[in-house]
């Protein structure tokens, strides 16, 4: 995926390039200029040494040496003053000219430190936020696969409100869902709902009946037939002259049917039909994720590239997709594309369903995909930080 949030040191990173937050001498430091100094040895020194330093908010590059890289690009960030002295516009440029200049080298794939966050005192949120608004934009128009590297728990810090309103929505959920009292409530209402499933008129007028006739014990739906049906169904089967009978109504589904009988037909009661064969079942199967992907990127009138990069998925998984129409993704690539498409929480479960998975609430991570769709909050790269920091997967 094009845009990873991952925990490591930086120097142990393989891609083409590495970012290195340098100070304006370009001859090394502490923090992880000092980290990478001493992976790549004394070479990258010396050539440092023939750069001529380097402004706040531009990049330099230099070879990688000992490094598990190509390249090593220097930027010096800005040092927090408290925030209006165009820190900001410093440290976006940071991350603009270190991705240039990575692009101008022919990298696929380089790893960003959290420019600023360390010794300068960036709060480590807002340079987060600086990093993942960059960088999100660059990768919607190239095709890089950009790493923003952790290093420390504190550094994958999202603002604090919104960290505190997630949990809050997961100790709502999550929380709910593992108490006895909870269990309770949670089937008192499946049980309520499930009273209104069928014929809501005939239903109603029943209602107290039914609540002090023990054989109406709330069962799932499906297994319910509507009283003024079963009523009939008694009727006919106590009535000779009458005969219940299964019509096949779909190609799953039975209806019942109540027929006069001719005087002389044989008595039975019930006429199984066939039942429809596998191959006629098979012929039926729904549209798959990869046909419903497709339909609705056309309905949304985006184009496959709006859609995919929107995802954060790369070009070569998508073509996949594309060509394979029994193609089965990951959760995280089906949650992607459902977010890239600004589904809904009821379409988002469809199409996750096509692709063989659900939205629970016995875990953190389906709670918080919940969150951001009723918030309607569909920046991937938001939702993606916010997983980081609760330490769940990450879509794409
Ligand atoms: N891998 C990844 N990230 C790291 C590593 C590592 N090995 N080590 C630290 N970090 P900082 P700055 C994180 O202080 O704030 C130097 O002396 C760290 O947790 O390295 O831009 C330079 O020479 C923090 O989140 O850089 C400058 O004088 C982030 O990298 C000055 O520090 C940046 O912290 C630059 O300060």
């Amino acid at each position: 995926m094009p845009v990873q949030l991952v925990r490591n040191d930086i120097t142990k990173i393989h891609c083409d390039a590495i970012v290195n937050a340098a100070n304006s001498s370009l001859l090394g430091g502490g923090g992880v200029d000092g980290a990478i100094h001493r992976a790549a040895g004394r070479e990258l020194l010396k050539e440092c040494m023939t750069l001529g330093g380097c402004k706040t908010g531009q990049a330099k590059v230099t070879g990688g040496y000992k490094l598990p890289c190509r390249y090593v690009i220097h930027t010096v960030g800005p040092k927090w003053r408290g925030g209006n002295d165009g820190e900001r516009q410093l440290l976006e440029s940071c991350y603009r000219e270190s991705l240039r200049l990575a692009e101008e080298k022919g990298c696929e794939s380089v790893a960003f430190p959290l420019i600023s966050s360390g010794i300068y005192g960036y709060p480590k949120d807002q340079a987060l936020r600086v990093a993942m608004d960059v960088i999100s934009e660059f990768v919607m128009e190239h095709d890089m696969l950009v790493y923003l590297v952790m290093f420390d728990k504190a550094s994958c810090q999202i603002g604090e409100k919104l960290f505190s309103d997630i949990q809050a929505y997961i100790d709502d959920n999550y929380v709910a869902l593992h108490t006895d009292v909870n269990y309770e409530m949670m089937r008192e209402v499946q049980e309520s709902q499930l009273f209104w499933t069928e014929d809501e008129a005939s239903w109603k007028g029943q209602q107290s009946e039914m609540e002090n006739d023990e054989s109406m014990i709330p069962r799932p739906a499906a297994m319910f037939s509507c009283p003024v049906q079963r009523q009939e169904e008694e009727e006919a089967q106590q009535d000779s002259s009458f005969r219940v009978m299964e019509k096949k109504s779909s190609a799953s589904g039975f209806q019942r049917l109540k027929q006069r009988k001719e005087p002389d037909e044989e008595t039975f009661d019930f006429v199984p039909m066939a039942a429809p064969s596998l191959e006629e079942l098979v012929n039926q199967v729904d549209e798959s994720f990869s046909q419903m992907l497709l339909r609705k990127i056309d309905e949304k009138e985006m184009t496959d590239v709006q859609c995919y990069k929107k995802a954060n998925i790369d070009r070569k998984l998508f073509s996949k997709i594309r060509k394979d129409v029994h193609y089965k993704p990951s959760k995280t690539t089906a949650i992607a594309f459902a977010i890239a498409l600004e589904l809904p929480l009821e379409e988002t479960k469809d199409m996750l369903m096509k692709a063989g998975f659900a939205l629970s609430h016995s875990n953190k991570f389906d709670i918080i995909i919940e969150y951001f769709i009723k918030k309607q909050n569909y920046n991937i790269f938001e939702i993606n930080e916010a997983l980081f920091a609760f330490d769940q997967s990450l879509l794409g």
